[in-house]
């Protein structure tokens, strides 16, 4: 897979060399590059923002430098190849929330390109000139506001990546955990049987691989009835 992230702060990104997603990137199934928005502009202070037309409070970012950065990314690709069509995804707190499901549906493509705005968001023209040229998602990390993209598509590239086949060692882990069932995960626990007073619950000792597996799915119900009641089907 392919992705290219257009951002005022590129070296933000030099963090997924040290994650979970650095093995994959350098056996070459993951390869994701950042942008400098800033190197498409022309001018002599490289400006990506300009005040809102309307007034109001706070800068809007420019199309132009967008378009320029765009024009780019999606022009380079993979030519010749019958990749699927490139996905936009600009972060937004107007977006839909993103989901794990949306995670597994992005996981399939072959090209993403992230738009991280800054400032008040980006000139709305730049997401309809976009989906002129490809599928352009408005996507939300949640209820609450950041001050750009940046923290938005680094949660996103990490729960993408990590479901591309080959990212995650052991497959049987991406179907254990938590939302791929709709259900929240069941508590884990590891040596020693005993710490600081604190007793690991005797059924995981028992060896009674049924029971232990009844336990867990009750725990994960219980879990999920307790702290998100809205996962769980209307009684
Ligand atoms: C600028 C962003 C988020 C991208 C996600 C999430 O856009 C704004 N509007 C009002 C106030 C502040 C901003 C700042 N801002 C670009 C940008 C916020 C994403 C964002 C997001 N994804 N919250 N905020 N869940």
């Amino acid at each position: 897979m392919r992705i290219d992230v257009v951002t005022i702060f590129p070296e933000f990104f030099d963090v997924l060399d040290i994650s979970l997603l650095g093995r994959a990137r350098q056996t070459g199934i993951l390869d994701v590059r950042a942008h400098n928005l800033r190197d498409f502009t022309h001018d002599r202070h490289r400006t990506v923002d300009d005040t809102p037309y309307g007034g109001g409070a706070g800068m809007v970012m420019k199309p132009e430098p967008w378009g320029e950065a765009l024009d780019a990314v999606l022009g380079e690709g993979k030519p010749g190849e019958l990749a699927s069509a490139p996905v936009v995804i600009f972060p937004s707190p107007a977006g839909t929330v993103f989901t794990q499901k949306m995670a597994r549906e992005l996981a399939g493509r072959e090209h993403l390109v992230f738009g991280c705005g800054r400032y008040e968001g980006i000139d709305q023209r730049v997401f309809e000139h976009t989906a002129e040229r490809a599928e352009v998602r408005l996507v939300s990390l949640g209820d609450y506001v950041l001050n750009g993209g940046e923290v938005a598509v680094m949660a996103m590239i990490e729960a993408i990546g990590r479901l591309i086949p080959g990212v995650v060692g052991n497959p049987e882990s991406l179907v254990e955990e938590s939302h791929e069932d709709g259900l929240l995960e069941y508590p884990s626990y590891t040596k020693p049987a005993t710490w600081r007073g604190l007793e690991v619950p005797p059924i995981l000792l028992s060896g009674n691989h049924g029971a232990i597996e009844r336990w867990r799915h009750e725990q994960q119900v219980e879990r999920t009835r307790r702290v998100r009641p809205d996962l769980l089907p209307p009684e």
